[in-house]
């Protein structure tokens, strides 16, 4: 990790969890250098930075390595002076943040990739538990501007990547996420607003045709 000097980011474009520590990067104003890694062929600095979970994204600075993305944006939070804190002040609001971000990761990830690889039932049941996925996230929105309130911030940053493959969970799911959660789409396009979001989130057929390419190469279809 010698070479690497100031901050550098490690990841792949298409990773949701990567676009996080880009806009938490963008909203912060840090100059970093991007890595592009190639997951089926993994550097010998993303194995010797992340040799736990081998794993995108990785944020190193200064020589040492900060790995998950929801951590980067902790530390990104405490490290950076620069632009609004990501995280709100209050600890109770923090707690709450930090348990809709985890609710993130637990959830919409994995279930919107069993809307794509699975079939039959397990494909039905995926799709229930997705709309019911995204009606909890909207009630928890509400009729806020952003999650945190008027301020864009932590829940929004942890969230908003997914805006980008709601096209690939409605496509494959056999429904539509603006029918199903009218306010959550309002909030992704108000995120979208945002240089942050709209210079880092990526065209939403590109990741389409992203998951078309890998059910070809699992045999999926
Ligand atoms: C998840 C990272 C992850 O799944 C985080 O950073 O928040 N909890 C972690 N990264 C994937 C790419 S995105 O789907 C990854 O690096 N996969 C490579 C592998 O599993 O070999």
């Amino acid at each position: 990790m010698e070479s690497v000097k100031g901050m550098a980011l490690l990841s792949c474009w298409v990773s949701p969890y990567g676009l996080r520590c880009k806009i938490g990067l963008a909203e912060k104003a840090v100059e970093y250098e991007y890595r592009e890694e190639n997951l089926m062929d993994k550097s010998a600095l993303l194995l010797q930075a992340n040799p736990v979970h081998k794993k995108v994204p990785v944020l190193i600075h200064d020589g040492r390595a900060i790995c998950e993305s929801l951590l980067i944006l902790y530390y990104i939070d405490e490290v950076c002076a620069t632009g609004s804190p990501l995280l709100p002040a209050d600890p109770y609001a923090r707690a709450q943040a930090r348990f809709w971000a985890d609710f993130a990761d637990k959830k919409i990830y994995e279930c919107g990739t069993r809307l794509w690889k699975l079939k039959g039932e397990a494909h039905q049941e995926a799709k229930k538990e997705f709309i019911e996925i995204l009606k909890v996230v909207e009630a928890e929105l509400g009729d806020r501007k952003y999650f945190g309130g008027d301020a864009f911030g932590y829940v929004d940053i942890a969230l908003v990547p997914f805006f980008a493959w709601f096209y690939t969970y409605e496509t494959c799911g056999g429904f539509s996420v603006e029918a199903e959660a009218p306010k959550l789409v309002a909030w992704g396009k108000r995120c979208m607003e945002r240089e942050s979001v709209s210079q880092t989130l990526y065209d939403p057929l590109k990741v389409y045709e992203f998951v078309c390419s890998l059910k070809k190469k699992y045999g999926i279809e």
